[in-house]
């Protein structure tokens, strides 16, 4: 039988899907096949009508401590070019759905620029963020200067890039990379639910919205706010905007049902 290395169950909550990184004894080191399940199940589920929010996980020692060393160290710059991962966490990044990461324990390199491809962020107390890559003789290649250097700043995104030291769950609550810290016993719990309380709301409001928020990352503030009126006039064609509206005006609450 085939041994998996990304596990998927669905419907953990209404409306919610849990993935969890199964390779625990490398501590979830990110390997091209575990990279490419990963990118198959979330692909698929966001296809499917059933799922409305996805949550990602590892176990409590390791969220993933960075992409496979064994496998990248003996790599020429032109294998990484033809083996062209980039195009793997391009697809992850263009997820419809939320993406939830619920965290513990190591988050590193790769570990952490996947979380950082990741919607809102759930971190045990044990957990520690890092971009190690410093120490290997390479740098972060995933995000791991761009995303992080817009999401704490130019400082703090210095100091974690060219020390590789990693930072506590506290200090990254401080600097906005995770949304809230939780002991380690309730983090996954944590994160689902705030996964099933956005996976009540309407789905095609909750995808228009991620959407527009991810382009304030790319775009200039005039070119932003455009965007966000298109997607904002677009909603005004659905039934859950009327059916959000009218359960107002009526005050009972609401039911949307993604059309
Ligand atoms: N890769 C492969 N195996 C790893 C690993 C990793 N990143 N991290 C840990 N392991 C394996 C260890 O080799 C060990 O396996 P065995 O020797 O038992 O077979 C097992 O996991 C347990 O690790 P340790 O024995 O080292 O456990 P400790 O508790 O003593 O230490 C640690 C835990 C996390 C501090 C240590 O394992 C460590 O420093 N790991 C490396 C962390 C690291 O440097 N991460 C950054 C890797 S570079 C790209 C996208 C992304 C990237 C690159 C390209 N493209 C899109 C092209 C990202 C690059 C990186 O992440």
């Amino acid at each position: 039988m085939k041994n998996h290395l990304v596990l998927v169950e669905n419907q953990v909550r209404p409306g919610v899907a849990l993935l969890r990184l199964n390779r625990p004894k490398e501590l979830n080191a990110l390997n091209l096949e575990l990279m490419a399940e990963l990118r198959d199940a979330l692909q698929a589920l966001d296809q499917d009508p059933t799922v409305r929010v996805m949550v990602l996980t590892g176990n409590d020692k390791a969220f993933a401590a960075g992409a496979d060393i064994h496998q990248m160290s003996d790599k020429s710059a032109i294998d990484m070019l033809r083996i062209d991962q980039f195009s793997t966490w391009e697809q992850i990044r263009r997820l419809k759905k939320p993406l939830i990461a619920a965290v513990s324990g190591f988050v590193l390199g790769g570990g952490h620029e996947l979380v950082m491809h990741c919607d809102m962020v759930i971190a045990s107390e044990s957990t520690r963020i890092g971009q190690p890559e410093i120490m290997l003789g390479i740098m972060p290649g995933a995000g791991g200067t761009q995303r992080l250097t817009r999401q704490i700043g130019k400082i703090a995104a210095m100091e974690m890039v060219l020390t590789g030291k990693p930072i506590g769950a506290g200090r990254a609550y401080e600097l906005g990379l995770v949304n809230k810290v939780v002991p380690v016993e309730i983090y996954l719990e944590e994160a689902l639910k705030l996964a099933a309380e956005i996976a009540e709301k309407a789905p095609l409001a909750v995808r228009l919205a991620k959407e527009a928020v991810l382009k304030a990352q790319d775009f200039g503030l005039s070119e932003g706010l455009e965007f966000e009126r298109k997607n904002f006039y677009l909603l005004f064609a659905t039934q859950d905007q009327k059916e959000g509206m009218d359960a107002f005006v009526n005050k009972r609450p609401p039911s949307f049902q993604g059309q």
